[in-house]
């Protein structure tokens, strides 16, 4: 299948996608598959406001009748699903199997969002006035603002959509710049769903916005989007949070993950090596989620790393569409450049470094392939304390639990994380409040790889924010108290007296 062909098969017609200032390529080969023209800021203003007026009607809708239109968007999704996450590929570089993963986790969320129709819950309070009333309730917001990246083209923005759809809330898509082809492929999917809907789904219930700074910036900027919620790098997250709260807008980051994988001296060792060979070289090492440190028992540490590098040897790097490949390219170039650099400091401070050179080059002079590193490191380091968008594995031996945890805990981020032990106490001590400080933590499971119903997101350079599962359905919505005095008398609380 060429490029064109997995376009077509996702509905899109490549003939319109010859023209215009941003040039997408495809991370398996370097070469351009479509060109297209970006958004502006102005244009952007037009559909915030086409946004801003398609709430005034859908807040209206009944929650599970909204609801009626994300079950829809469920069904396409199932009949789009295999092209869908071909264009995932082609567009991300991530594994066909991960591709179709990915658009599964939107079919889960669909599913998820479709039940919470009907649940969005408010609560009955007790008042302390005689005769008095008081209660909870959840009223849509306004237009929510989505910013996505390009490792995860579609997930996330699903997360968001289904929710804030049946919450009420139009939505205003801003894709990454390097996976456009997949958001409009999605809206087609979008607008399938709206037709077989009917007609109480207005115009401008989803507006797709591919563009770059100046565009991400008029969802941030207007008060007409109260909800904006971003995926993507800390850095990009230290600019959206600040903005959207100095006009008291309410943000939704998730942002970087520095995870870790604390391999105690009961762990079992089959297990761990299978969920660190995933966590670690899936998607490329391209996951908010991938495992990045290793913190390994000393009396198991030189076991588990020989296992690892005979691991890592037999895995099969290249074209990611084909399905004995398990690692794909990264995405780009700086990509590349920025893994290297990072093992060069990780070098000079005293890591012994397995892996990591970039490997097809001649086959595919464009794209950038790599082998999967893995870093054995002295103590945790600066550069094992950043982010690095790229398979690198490091390695860190401990012999006490509370040193394990010390240095599990001794980095800016707070995403995902995990135990693989038999020790009960060590599990349990693991997810208690003295252990991870993470957003997600698991026992004797990787930290990629999160199912949909659970609240997705982490602590401190993360951002805060949770998507997706539980109760994260209320980031998108507004709290009101409601109190009514059926007594015909006026008691004022905490006993205030204040009569003529
Ligand atoms: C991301 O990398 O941005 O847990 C999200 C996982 C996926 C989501 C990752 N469900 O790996």
């Amino acid at each position: 299948m060429d490029a064109n062909d997995v376009l077509t098969a996702a509905g899109l017609d490549p003939s319109n996608l010859q023209e215009g200032d941003l040039q997408v390529t495809s991370p398996i080969d370097g070469q351009v598959i479509a060109r297209m023209q970006q958004h502006r800021r102005a244009e952007a203003e037009v559909a915030v406001a086409r946004a801003a007026a398609a709430f005034e009607t859908w807040r209206a809708v009944p929650a599970p009748r909204r609801g009626e239109l994300v079950r829809l968007l469920g069904e396409e999704l199932r009949t789009a699903k295999d092209p869908l996450g071909r264009l995932v590929t082609l567009e991300c570089g991530k594994s066909f199997q991960e591709g179709l993963g990915e658009v599964q986790e939107m079919i889960d969320i669909c599913d998820f969002a479709v039940g919470l129709s009907r649940q969005l819950y408010g609560l009955t309070i007790a008042s302390e006035r005689p005769g008095h009333a008081m209660s909870e309730r959840w009223h849509p917001i306004g237009v929510c603002g989505v910013i996505t990246a390009f490792n995860f083209p579609v997930a996330p923005w699903a997360w968001n959509a289904a929710l804030a759809i049946v919450c009420g809330d139009p939505v205003v898509w801003k894709p990454s710049e390097k996976t456009p082809l997949t958001a409009l492929a999605t809206k087609a999917i979008f607008d399938r769903a709206v037709s077989r809907f009917g007609g109480d789904a207005p115009e401008g219930l989803l507006e797709v916005l591919v563009g770059g700074r100046d565009v991400g910036e008029a969802l941030t900027d207007d008060p007409r989007v109260p909800v904006v919620s971003a995926t993507g790098s800390t850095r990009m997250g230290a600019q959206v949070g600040p903005r959207v709260a100095a006009r008291f807008g309410r943000s939704i980051l998730e942002l970087g993950g520095n995870n870790a994988m604390i391999v105690t001296a009961s762990a079992d060792l089959d297990l761990a090596v299978r969920a660190i060979l995933f966590a670690a070289v899936g998607t490329a090492g391209q996951r908010c989620t991938t495992l990045r440190r290793l913190i390994v028992h000393e009396d198991v540490r030189q076991e588990l790393v020989q296992r690892l590098k005979a691991a890592y040897e037999q895995v099969r790097i290249g074209d990611p569409m084909v399905e004995t490949n398990l690692v794909g390219p990264l995405i780009d170039r700086d990509a590349f450049d920025s893994m290297q650099k990072a093992l060069q400091t990780a070098k000079a401070e005293g890591a012994t470094v397995h892996g990591g050179e970039r490997v097809l080059a001649d086959e595919a002079p464009w794209a950038f392939y790599v082998r999967p590193a893995i870093a054995e490191m002295p103590s945790q380091t600066g550069i094992v304390r950043e982010e690095t968008f790229a398979p690198i594995l490091y390695v860190m031996g401990y012999r006490e639990w509370d040193e394990a945890i010390a240095i599990h805990n001794d980095v800016p981020q707070g995403l995902s994380s995990c135990v693989f032990t038999r020790d009960l106490g060590e599990a349990e001590r693991f997810v208690s409040a003295l252990g991870s400080d993470c957003g997600i933590a698991n026992v004797n499971i990787g930290p990629s790889g999160a199912e949909i119903g659970g609240a997705f997101g982490g602590e401190k350079h993360t951002g805060g924010g949770r998507e997706s599962g539980s109760d994260a359905w209320k980031g998108y919505m507004r709290r009101q108290t409601v109190t009514v005095n059926y007594s015909g008398a006026l008691p004022l609380a905490q006993g205030i007296k204040f009569e003529l």
